[in-house]
């Protein structure tokens, strides 16, 4: 299984670097076999523990240049990062990154062989609108995206269960993994509003193959129990 937090624009530091030390400190205990990526902000990239892979929240297509308050590959080689959050639906919504710049931000990372979690989901009015409706929307952002890339990661985070404690129901989550699979058969997590409490269940469910946490994952023994969860 997969299990990986977004800490988005939260935790210091100094807090992140307490953060990865528990949850190494878990992964280690328990010899865990899971999959552990942590997504902090841009300013703890540095913060590397052998047992948990760190990724970037975003970057720039490009080695570096004048491209105001971005971080391009060269800051990334810098921590020796390999893996990349690319498509999250905070990136689409709020930064309002389209899905042409996404392309080209998926190529490039691509072309270097990252390690890519790639988000996928649809906004409520989508769903309200129907399955066939709210499918076609979620196909449009597969569009020019290598889906049989080896080092791909497939996250589907429907937007209105993104921090709003909203989920949808299990049978739900595995009807939408189900066809999401025959899209591609990369690795599937599932995200919004994954926590404690409902984690063992959306984990066993068929074709999640792990969660992308959010909010109830800056809780280090939280995030512990969900890695425990998917033992
Ligand atoms: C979705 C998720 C993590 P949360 O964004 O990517 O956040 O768990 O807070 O809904």
């Amino acid at each position: 299984m997969i299990i990986a937090a977004n800490l988005k624009t939260n935790l210091t530091r100094k807090e992140t670097k307490k953060y990865i030390n528990e949850v190494d400190a878990y992964i280690t205990s328990c010899n865990s076999s899971q999959e552990v990526l942590v997504f902090p902000a841009m300013s703890s990239l540095d913060t590397y523990k052998s047992s948990v892979v760190v990724g970037a929240q975003n970057a720039y297509p490009t080695d570096n240049g004048a491209f105001t308050g971005e971080i391009g590959l060269t800051h990334l080689n810098e921590f020796d990062i390999k893996t990349i959050l690319i498509g999250h639906s905070e990136r689409r919504h709020i930064l309002g990154e389209t899905q042409e710049e996404l392309v080209k931000k998926f190529n490039y990372f691509k072309e270097l062989g990252f390690k890519i979690v790639y988000c996928v989901g649809e906004p409520l009015e989508k769903r309200e609108a129907g399955k066939d409706v709210m499918m076609e929307y979620i196909s449009t952002q597969y569009e020019g995206i290598d889906t049989q890339y080896e080092n791909l990661i497939i996250a589907y985070e429907p937007v209105w269960a993104i921090g709003t404690g909203l989920t949808p129901t299990l049978d739900d989550i595995k009807d939408i993994h189900k066809e999401l699979k025959d899209k591609s058969s990369a690795p599937l997590l599932y995200g919004g509003s994954v926590k404690v409490a409902n984690a063992k269940e959306v984990l066993s469910i068929e074709n999640v193959d792990g969660v992308l946490v959010g909010s109830a994952a800056l809780c280090a023994e939280d995030f512990c129990k969900m890695i425990e969860f998917a033992e």
